[in-house]
């Protein structure tokens, strides 16, 4: 079982709260099943003043995004494409910038957030991460500046919550070990839009070096 980090420097951590925003909840473009039951405990979380650092993400597309199935005729939503040599999974339309369902669930106390990434901002390129697009035309994957953000911080050790556990948390945890953070998932305040997968994904994300703790480990 996992469990609170020994050294828990309230200094030196900051929560990164994913992608809580109502199209990835029940009745959401993109619903990912039970994202709105994790609404009232990550408040809880971001209120109880454990950590001093809050962040967010925010998915946020313009209209007619490359990772909409829409955009691509003769696709439909959940279609894998190839896009610049990787998998694309073409999505339904959804966050898209300055919509209702784009916004902080409002169960989210958003005021509190020091910092907030958008991301999938560029109309021709997905972005899962935190830290960084997925590949562009060249190959490259443009970070978004958060890992300097946070160094600047001298923050160490990142703890993730929030949707969706396989893919934006997924990949903001993977590159968050690769950029050298101590990296944790609060597994129990995300959940999956494909949790079938759920097992395959845990020990994936553990072999990569990511830590998991519960949060009543974290707020004890
Ligand atoms: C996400 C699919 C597409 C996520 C965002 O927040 O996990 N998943 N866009
Ligand atoms: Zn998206």
């Amino acid at each position: 079982m996992s469990m609170r980090p020994a050294i828990f420097d309230k200094n030196r951590s900051i929560l990164i709260v994913v992608d809580m925003q109502p199209d990835f909840m029940p009745g959401g473009a993109l619903p990912v099943a039970e994202g709105d039951t994790l609404v009232a405990p990550i408040r809880e979380l971001m209120e109880s003043g454990l950590f001093r650092h809050l962040a967010a993400t925010q998915d946020w597309h313009p209209p007619g995004h490359i990772s909409f199935a829409s955009s691509h005729p003769g696709h439909a939503p959940l279609d894998v494409i190839e896009l610049y040599g990787h998998e694309q999974i073409l999505w339904p339309d959804h966050c898209v910038q300055g919509t209702p369902n784009a916004d902080f669930h409002p169960g989210i106390p958003a005021e509190k957030f020091r910092v907030i990434v958008r991301k999938a901002t560029d109309p021709k390129v997905d972005s899962y991460s935190a830290f960084r697009n997925n590949w562009d035309s060249t190959g490259q994957r443009p970070p978004t500046g958060l890992t300097g953000y946070l160094r600047d911080l001298g923050i160490t050790d990142i703890f993730l919550c929030g949707l969706a556990r396989d893919f934006c948390v997924r990949w903001s945890a993977e590159d968050a070990v690769d950029a050298g953070f101590r990296t944790h998932v609060i597994w129990d305040l995300t959940r999956s839009v494909f949790p079938e997968n759920d097992e395959r994904l845990r020990r994936e994300l553990e072999q990569y070096g990511v830590e998991f703790v519960a949060v009543e480990q974290l707020c004890r």
